[in-house]
């Protein structure tokens, strides 16, 4: 763990300085270094001969325009109908770790609905002592808790099965968000409708199902049900954003978005699973040999570097170069990311920004000297189970090329020595 969190090494820091010294290629400093004055220095600047623009001008604030590309894309030919698609976070120009929610991705099955919280109901039925009807002012008086998780689909990454495809990180790999939530423990909402009339609650589940014509219902084993889903309302501080739920939506930690049911409007306990749609013909793994994984719900632990990428290539020469990407697991929090320059014949420790959190993104970063070679490169998760991402030839050998769910290989880019970067494999 202590390695994670190590500083800037003393070697990079001279290195900067040094390089600042001799004008050596850091930013718009060569300008200054060849003698060409600086306009953006020794003129008046328009800004600052005006004033800017007043604070009611903008009682909701969205990204300056220049920021007018960090926007959700969707790949055409996946999205045959748009009620019922799928478009993609653009975390190659995103840092940190919390996705903001008007650029998060989002999949819905028929359409995002416009629900207000007056007309919301919650019902909790099934094997319960006394079934309920929430309002969502009810919802509100509950204990509350803040806790951040990602969200991923399980078919992120599902388009690289059988190769490179997708030329970009957001594509690739877009299909995630990581929000801080708040809400209600569902563990509280169920002891408020009791649980003495389910008996033994190990063989237990609860159906949930949302308010949209889909419903999305899927089936949740009651040991998760206890443990840390959460009735969600709020994400980043606000109220959740329609495509994301408005005004309610589960949050299952760690397991695949599918689960994460928007516009919750029921939750039933039952004593055996539904075997709905979307755990049956969907959201299930055929195998080479044509028999087909079920109930895979969490998702493993996968990285992907997000810069330098094909949407975010090398800009400004050699030297320093800040490698960075993001990590995930399901299963808990990363301890470790290691990024390869060589399509993973050697490995270098990234550092990671934080500690990792249990089943939330974590950011990391390789500083290095960029010498203007060609790069293959990958990154490679490992999380405190003990667990380590697989290359895609091992992940092929266990589940062959039919699947469109839970691909978390390793991804490479093919960084040239233009700086430009794109989507390929590697043989092992
Ligand atoms: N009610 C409802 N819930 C839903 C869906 C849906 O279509 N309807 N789509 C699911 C799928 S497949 C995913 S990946 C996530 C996407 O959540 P997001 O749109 O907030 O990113 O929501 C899930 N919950
Ligand atoms: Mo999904």
């Amino acid at each position: 763990m202590s390695d994670t969190q190590k500083d800037i090494s003393p070697s990079r820091r001279a290195f900067l300085r040094g390089a600042a010294a001799t004008g050596v290629g850091l930013a718009a400093g060569s300008a200054s270094a060849q003698g060409t004055p600086d306009p953006l220095i020794t003129e008046k600047q328009d800004w600052a001969m005006t004033t800017g623009a007043g604070v009611d001008e903008t009682p909701y604030g969205l990204p300056i325009k220049y920021e007018g590309d960090v926007i959700r894309r969707n790949v055409p030919w996946l999205t045959a109908d748009p009620i019922s698609s799928i478009n993609f976070t653009p975390i190659h120009a995103l840092d940190g770790t919390i996705t903001p929610q008007g650029c998060a991705f989002e999949r819905h099955h028929s359409g995002a609905i416009e629900l207000k919280k007056e007309d919301y109901r919650l019902m909790i039925n099934g094997l319960v002592d006394q079934p309920l009807v929430f309002t969502y002012a009810d919802l509100e008086r509950f204990p509350r808790e803040n806790r951040t998780f990602f969200l991923e689909c399980a078919a992120n990454t599902g388009m690289e099965w059988a190769g490179a495809q997708l030329n970009g990180a957001q594509f690739t790999h877009g299909m995630i968000h990581n929000m801080e939530y708040s809400g209600v423990s569902l563990r509280t909402l169920l002891e408020e409708a009791g649980l003495t009339a389910a008996g033994d609650l190990s063989d237990k589940w609860v159906y949930v199902e949302g308010a949209d014509a889909s419903s999305n219902g899927r089936s949740i084993p009651m040991e998760k049900a206890l443990d840390d889903v959460m009735v969600a309302f709020k994400a980043n501080g606000e109220a959740l954003r329609m495509e994301h739920g408005y005004p309610v939506r589960l949050v299952v930690p760690g397991w695949e978005g599918n689960m994460w049911v928007k516009w919750l409007r029921r939750i039933e306990v039952t004593a055996q699973a539904v075997e709905g749609r979307e755990e049956t013909s969907k959201y299930t793994d055929t195998l080479a040999d044509g028999t087909s994984r079920k109930w895979t719900w969490v998702m493993d632990a996968k990285s992907v570097v997000t810069s330098p990428s094909p949407q975010s290539p090398i800009a400004h020469g050699t030297g320093p170069l800040v490698i960075t990407g993001l990590a995930w697991s399901g299963r808990g929090a990363i301890t470790g990311v290691d990024v390869s320059k060589d399509g993973g014949k050697t490995w270098e420790k990234a550092r990671l920004a934080k500690p990792g959190e249990k089943m939330a993104l974590t950011r990391f970063y390789l500083d290095t000297d960029w010498d203007g070679s060609e790069m293959l490169l990958q990154s490679r998760a490992h999380d405190e189970t003990g667990y380590v991402q697989p290359t895609k030839a091992q992940l092929r050998e266990v589940r062959g090329e039919n699947s469109v769910y839970h691909n978390n290989c390793i991804q490479t880019w093919h960084v040239k020595a233009n700086g430009e970067a794109e989507n390929v494999e590697v043989s092992s």
